[in-house]
């Protein structure tokens, strides 16, 4: 199936735009799984299960599972298994180097891992994203206007044809977006912003985090960034969602906080702004 039509099912299937972020510090879990034999995975199983119901799509921080050494990626692997197939799965990873390494992170997260799609930074250009894009059955959420503080200090350079340099990725990523599966890093903290993005984008899909912990605006952030359809957007949230309880009763907690943003964005998305 090809990326673009996955993605879209993912949407339709779930009539959500909800994506769950997986990024599990051992230092957040919740006490009682400390006497589990293996906490992060418990946790992380935990959140599936109690979020799936209500998920367009998981992403894995990729950094969050690298630094539990080997178990972290053996972790990864036990948790793809458990995303519905329905459901698309991101490799937060913000790849992108020379062709010729790009390809190795491509058979990493496409082949080896069996991911959907995978984050990447457009600093290196065109060849360092080709191995990503090439490939009709993936895709990409290339960094565009970041979440953080620090991304005025580069995305918000003035160039000398008068564009921001956030501008001009999001003009390339049109032009090299001939197979359909390049998305774009929007956050949701330049929410204002949100609405010129996806003009200049036409319908092409944005990964949008930012969210709860990082205090971005959930209605204009919707408002601004769906598509014709009411679509095109997949709404990151991680830390709000997967730490809103440290209870032993957790998972019902979560999947409550889960189920409240999944009803927000929907009433968001489908009705018109007053
Ligand atoms: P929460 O702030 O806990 O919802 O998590 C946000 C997640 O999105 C983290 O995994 C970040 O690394 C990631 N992220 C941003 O926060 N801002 C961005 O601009 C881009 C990303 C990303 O590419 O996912």
């Amino acid at each position: 199936m090809k990326y673009n039509q996955k993605l879209n099912q993912a949407i339709l299937t779930s009539n959500s735009l909800l994506c769950i972020g997986m990024d599990p510090d051992f230092n957040k879990l919740p006490m009682h799984l400390m006497e589990s034999p293996d906490p992060i995975l418990t946790f992380c199983k935990d959140i599936i299960e109690s979020t799936k119901d209500v998920a367009a799509a998981y992403k894995f921080n990729i950094a969050f599972f690298e630094s539990l050494g080997e178990m972290g990626w053996q972790t990864l692997r036990e948790l793809l298994t458990l995303i519905p197939p329905h459901v698309l799965s991101i490799a937060d990873a913000k790849v992108g180097d020379i062709g010729n390494s790009s390809e190795k992170y491509a058979e990493t997260f496409f082949d080896e891992y069996q991911f959907d799609c995978v984050t990447v930074a457009p600093y290196m250009g065109f060849d360092s994203i080709e191995p990503f894009i090439r490939r009709e059955d993936k895709g990409i959420f290339l960094l565009a206007l970041t979440s953080n503080p620090g991304s005025a200090d580069f995305q918000r350079l003035k160039l000398e044809n008068g564009k921001y340099l956030y501008q001009e990725v999001i003009d390339k990523a049109v032009s090299w977006n001939k197979n359909d599966n390049i998305g774009l890093v929007t956050g949701a903290t330049q929410a204002p912003d949100l609405k010129a993005i996806r003009q200049q984008a036409g319908e092409m899909p944005f990964l949008v985090p930012g969210i709860g912990a990082q205090g971005g605006d959930l209605e204009a952030t919707i408002r601004n960034s769906v598509n014709r359809q009411s679509r095109g957007a997949l709404i990151n949230v991680g830390r709000d969602i997967i730490y809103s309880s440290s209870e032993e009763n957790y998972k019902r907690i979560v999947n409550q906080k889960a189920t409240e943003y999944f009803d927000k964005i929907n009433k968001f998305r489908f009705t018109l702004s007053v």
